[in-house]
C-alpha cells in the first residue's frame, strides 16, 4: 500500500515535470504597437491559446515591428524561424497572388460587407491558398477602411492629391491605384514611415484611424481625410508546419483562439472608428469628413477596367454584390 502509494507520488512528480518542460514556445508579431487593434489582437491570442491548451503552449508577443516589417514577418513565417505573424494584407500578394482582389479600391460598402465576405465562402476559400505557400492562415482580422493623411493640404477630392509624395505599402494593387489618383507613390516598409513623415521624404501616407493614433501619426501629419478609399484586411499567419505538428485537439485550439483575436481586434477598429476623429483633432489635425467618394471612384475607372482585366470581373462582382 505505502509502496503503491509511493509509485504514485512519484509518478505524479515526474508527469509534472515532464509537462512544464513540455511547454512550447511560439513567437507572434505585429508592426503596430501594443496599444492596437492589432495589439488587442495577439494579446487575446496568446491568452487564448494559453488557456487552451493549459500553459502547454506559450505565444510571445512582439510589437511595433520589433521582430521586421510585416513582409519579413511573413518570410520568417514560411521560413519557420518565426511561428506567427499578424499582418495586413499589404504584402501578401507577394507570397499568396489570390489575395489580391481584396486590395482593390472601393470594392466594399462598410465594415459589415467586408467582414462577411471574408467570414463567408469566398474568404474561407481564400484561405485555403495558404496551405500551398508554406502557411496555416489561421483567420482573417481586420485594419479597417484607409484614409488618406499628409504635411501639405485639405484634400477633399482626387483633384488635391495631384502630385503629393505618398507612402504607399508594397501592394501592387494599391500602388496601381494610388498612380491612378495622381499620387507620386513610394513603397515602403511600415517601420520606417513615421520617420520618412518627419523627415519629410515623403508628404504624406493612408492608414485606418486605428493605425494613425497608434503609430501617432498626428504628431508628423497635419491634414486627415476620410477617403475609405480601401479596405485593409489583416490575417493571422502560422508556419504551416508548426501547425501540422500539433495534436487534433490543439489545432482546434489555435482555430478557436484565432477567431477569438479577430473578435477583440475588430471591435477595438470599430472603438478606435468611433472615437478616431474627435481624437486626432484633439491632437491637432484637420479632418476632411465629407469626401466626395464618387470622385475618386470616377477618375479610378480605367484602373479598375484594368483589375477587372486582371481578376476577372465576374469575382470582383461576386464580392460586390456579397449580401
Ligand atoms: O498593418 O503597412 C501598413 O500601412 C499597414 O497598414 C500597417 O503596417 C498595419
Amino acid at each position: 500500500m505505502k509502496f503503491s502509494k509511493l509509485l504514485l507520488s512519484l509518478t505524479l512528480a515526474l508527469g509534472f515535470v515532464a509537462s512544464a518542460s513540455a511547454q512550447t514556445v511560439m513567437k507572434i508579431s505585429i508592426s503596430t504597437a501594443q496599444n492596437s487593434h492589432q495589439g488587442v489582437g495577439i494579446d487575446t491570442f496568446a491568452r487564448e491559446v494559453e488557456k487552451r491548451t493549459n500553459g502547454r503552449y506559450k505565444i510571445q508577443t512582439f510589437y511595433s515591428g520589433a521582430l521586421g516589417g510585416e513582409r519579413e514577418s511573413i518570410e520568417a513565417v514560411q521560413l519557420g524561424t518565426q511561428e506567427l505573424t499578424l499582418t495586413s494584407t499589404g504584402p501578401v500578394p507577394n507570397f499568396v497572388p489570390e489575395t489580391k482582389i481584396l486590395d482593390v479600391p472601393f470594392l466594399f460598402r462598410d465594415k459589415a460587407h467586408a467582414r462577411a465576405v471574408l467570414d463567408g465562402p469566398i474568404g474561407q476559400e481564400m484561405l485555403k491558398k495558404f496551405d500551398a505557400k508554406g502557411f496555416k492562415a489561421l483567420a482573417w482580422a481586420e485594419n479597417g477602411f484607409r484614409h488618406m493623411t499628409n504635411s501639405k493640404r485639405d484634400v477633399k477630392g482626387p483633384e488635391d492629391l495631384k502630385g503629393l509624395k505618398m507612402r504607399t505599402m508594397e501592394n501592387p494593387v494599391h500602388i496601381a491605384a494610388y498612380k491612378g489618383l495622381g499620387i507620386v507613390t513610394t513603397p515602403m516598409a511600415f517601420p520606417e514611415v513615421f520617420t520618412a513623415l518627419q523627415q519629410g521624404t515623403v508628404d504624406g501616407q493612408e492608414n485606418p484611424l486605428s493605425v494613425i493614433m497608434a503609430s501617432k501619426f498626428d504628431q508628423v501629419q497635419k491634414h486627415l481625410s476620410l477617403t475609405g478609399h480601401v479596405y485593409s484586411p489583416c490575417l493571422i499567419l502560422m508556419s504551416k508546419p508548426a501547425f501540422d505538428k500539433l495534436s487534433a485537439a490543439d489545432k482546434t485550439a489555435f482555430l478557436e483562439a484565432a477567431k477569438e483575436a479577430t473578435k477583440a481586434n475588430r471591435a477595438r477598429v470599430d472603438q478606435d472608428d468611433a472615437n478616431g476623429v474627435a481624437e486626432l483633432r484633439s491632437k491637432g489635425m484637420t479632418v476632411i469628413e465629407n469626401v466626395d467618394k464618387s470622385k475618386f471612384v470616377a477618375m479610378l475607372a480605367p484602373v479598375n477596367a484594368e483589375f477587372e482585366k486582371q481578376f476577372g470581373k465576374a469575382n470582383i462582382d461576386a464580392i460586390r454584390n456579397f449580401k
